[in-house]
């Protein structure tokens, strides 16, 4: 039986991996800090899984962090936790860089350290690339990255820190650039959950009106039930190595609105307002990644489309919504 270790694992992308590696017969460790801003609602259902246990962990927390690795032996480490906000992040730019970027240092040391088998996964991210010019057929690995937050500075550091520990002690250690991967477990201050859940919550009543910040801004969205099969799917191969994991398609904020309230037979003119107060001091404009490798070192796709993707979410918020206002 493998062992993996999983931080943040209340977060979206951590509940579904966990699903995946526990449906594959590993023993999942998932890493929570004990002041999690959320509830477990994400990895509750996993508490009667006898291969799934729940440690506490900070991501500025060393001494814990050699423990739970000396005591569970790992064969992996997915590291995906991480103050994941862009706006976010330029409202609290130290916390956010000392937890992106630090974090993965952290484990990186731990695993040179202790064990240098054991093989690790860090959550890189398509908010690298910035604005630099993006290639008419989208962002490959090695395009040229431009960070336009302080999120995106520190995941680039970690990134490049990655590189190097592969390079520099044969570590084990690759990175997924992900592009942006939704759910109906996606955080809900994220646009595409904030548009699901306020378009649920207009129709059934509970909400007057919808406040957003840029709807140009261009985004190549997927779904984190796929993505995170590419991350396992890393871990598997002989070599590490860096991957662009997207869809290949890139839609505006406003085409995923669209979508969503066309979807609810909602007038966009009649709920959805706009608020200064929802821009950035620095747009990433456009992203569209180039998937062309991870299809074919690692025989990746994407299965869920832009579509089906707002409708999924969608569906799903007015179910849930609805229950609740039963209960
Ligand atoms: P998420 O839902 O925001 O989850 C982040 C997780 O990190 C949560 O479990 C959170 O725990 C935990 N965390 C935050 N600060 C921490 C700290 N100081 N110590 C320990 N844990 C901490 O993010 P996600 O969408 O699943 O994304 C997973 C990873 O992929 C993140 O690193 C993100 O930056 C990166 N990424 C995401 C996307 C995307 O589109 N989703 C794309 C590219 C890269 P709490 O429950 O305590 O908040
Ligand atoms: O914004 C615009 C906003 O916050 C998408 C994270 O998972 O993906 C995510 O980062 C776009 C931006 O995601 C609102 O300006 C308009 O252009 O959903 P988001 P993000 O910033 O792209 C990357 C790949 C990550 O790595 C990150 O961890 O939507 N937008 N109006 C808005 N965005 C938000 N949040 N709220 C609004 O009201």
């Amino acid at each position: 039986m493998k062992t993996a270790v999983i931080t943040g694992v209340t977060g979206q992308d951590g509940s579904y991996l966990s699903e995946l590696l526990l449906s594959k017969g590993y023993k999942v460790v998932g890493l929570k800090r004990r002041t999690s801003l959320i509830n477990t609602d994400r990895v509750d259902s996993f508490y009667d899984n006898p291969n799934f246990i729940l440690e506490y962990w900070d991501l500025n927390d060393v001494g814990s962090l050699y423990r739970i690795i000396s005591k569970y032996k790992p064969n992996e480490i997915y590291n995906l936790a991480a103050q994941s906000h862009v706006r976010v992040s330029f409202d609290i730019p130290e916390h956010t860089v000392d937890g992106v970027a630090m974090g993965p240092l952290r484990i990186l040391e731990a695993i040179r350290n202790i064990d240098t088998n054991i093989k690790f996964y860090q959550a890189s991210s398509s908010e690298m690339y910035g604005d630099a010019l993006c290639p008419k057929t989208g962002y490959v690995e090695d395009s040229r990255m431009t960070p336009a937050s302080p999120y995106a500075c520190a995941k680039l550091f970690a990134h490049n820190l990655v590189r190097n520990y592969r390079e520099s002690y044969k570590i084990q250690a690759s990175s997924g650039i992900l592009f942006n991967h939704e759910s109906p477990r996606r955080g809900e201050t994220f646009v595409t959950r904030k548009i699901t859940m306020a378009a649920a919550r207009i129709k059934l009543g509970l909400q007057k009106h919808l406040f957003l910040g840029n709807l140009e801004a261009k985004r190549d969205w997927g779904y984190a039930g796929d993505y995170v099969e590419a991350m396992w799917l890393m871990l598997q191969q002989d070599r590490p190595d860096d991957y662009v994991i997207s869809t290949g398609e890139t839609r505006t904020v406003r085409e995923f609105l669209k979508e969503v309230f066309e979807c609810a037979e909602l007038s966009i003119d009649k709920y959805v307002r706009i608020d200064q107060k929802y821009f950035r001091p620095h747009e990433v404009p456009f992203l569209l990644g180039n998937n062309t490798k991870a299809k074919t070192n690692l025989g990746w796709e994407p299965r869920i489309r832009f579509k089906d993707l707002a409708t999924i979410m969608y569906n799903e918020d007015l179910k849930n919504i609805s229950k609740e206002l039963k209960k």
